[in-house]
């Protein structure tokens, strides 16, 4: 098998580029319009808060992409500052207090992509050229989405209780007809401008055994098709969110390009991608009460020209 470049294979697939103007760096956010907003505070129907942000710096361990370091943090003030001879700073009145700072990747945790983090072809979302991407992105960075929030109506699709397993497999597929069917499963129906929030379970196996989780690495998710890309652009869906490290199938098994979805859905469609999300308490909270659909509220840290950025979900049912 030849593996076709981006730019072949995407060649027909739409593009949002334009649509909400040449200067936007928001994209299908901008279908979060306020009726959206409150059709998602609608459903908050018992006052249960569900924060989807994994915990940085787990003893257990931060799943992280290939290449990536998980963050570290370093104390820089503590009690043992004001030790005999320490070098604790004296405030008037004998304030004490602790400092730490981290040395993070920003899409090293559960993170918001920016629009720009991904290009083919030398142009990124909404045709900037990819050159406003050196020293820092100044085209379609995280810093216009954290300005301006994400919060609407959205839907879980349990694809691993759907399919009857703990998690699904490294390389397992689906598609916009699973989803659709894992719906109708769940009682609901996917309406257009939905989040999507796609529980995969799959950094199960990361926690199990993380040095085996990396050998092939392969997450399982949704796969590239024409009719895949044209569902989500006919349904509107502004954000995908998901509980794998990349939201998608990291190597297509069709064509063999790694990442597809990112460039079909987020730098031609602007759709934003939030990543390495924690499902299982919403998950199991939506088993028990039956409740799929329900308010999802964001916001990505300010951070000039990032990439991305860390990022701690809120869902309220
Ligand atoms: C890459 O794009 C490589 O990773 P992610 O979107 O998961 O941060």
């Amino acid at each position: 098998m030849t593996t076709p470049d981006l730019t072949e294979l995407l060649a027909d697939s739409p593009s949002n580029w334009g649509k909400w103007g040449t200067d936007d760096e928001v994209g299908s956010l901008n279908y979060l319009t306020p009726e959206q907003v409150l059709g998602g505070v609608g459903l908050i129907r018992k006052g249960a808060l569900f924060t989807l942000q994994r915990l940085i710096g787990d003893p257990a361990g931060d799943p992280v992409w290939p290449g990536r370091s998980p963050a570290t943090r370093e104390m820089i003030l503590d009690e043992s500052h004001w030790d005999e001879g320490g070098d604790g700073p004296a405030f008037p009145g004998g304030l004490h207090y602790a400092d730490d700072k981290i040395n993070a990747f920003l899409q090293g945790s559960t993170q918001y992509d920016a629009l720009g983090h991904v290009w083919y072809d030398g142009q990124i979302y909404n045709g900037y050229d990819a050159r406003t991407t050196v020293g820092g992105l100044d085209k379609a960075s995280v810093e216009p989405i954290a300005q301006r929030g994400v919060a609407g109506r959205a839907v879980l699709l349990d694809m691993a209780r759907f399919r009857d397993v703990n998690h699904l497999a490294a390389g397992e597929t689906f598609d916009h007809t699973d989803l659709e069917k894992c719906a109708a499963a769940q009682g609901i129906e996917i309406k257009p401008r939905d989040i999507l929030l796609i529980r995969t379970n799959h950094l199960a196996l990361f926690f199990q055994d993380s040095e085996g989780f990396y050998g092939d690495f392969c997450e399982p998710g949704l796969v590239y098709s024409p009719e895949l890309v044209q569902w989500f652009q006919n349904m509107e869906i502004p954000n995908l969110v998901t509980d794998t490290i990349a939201n998608e199938i990291t190597t297509d098994p069709h064509n063999g390009v790694a990442l597809v979805l990112h460039n079909a859905l987020m730098r031609n469609l602007g759709i934003a991608f939030t990543e390495i999300c924690d499902l299982e308490k919403l998950a199991e909270d939506c088993a028990t009460d039956g409740v799929y659909e329900f308010f999802y509220v964001a916001a990505p840290l300010k951070i000039h020209r990032a990439s991305g950025s860390p990022v701690n979900p809120v869902v309220i049912k």
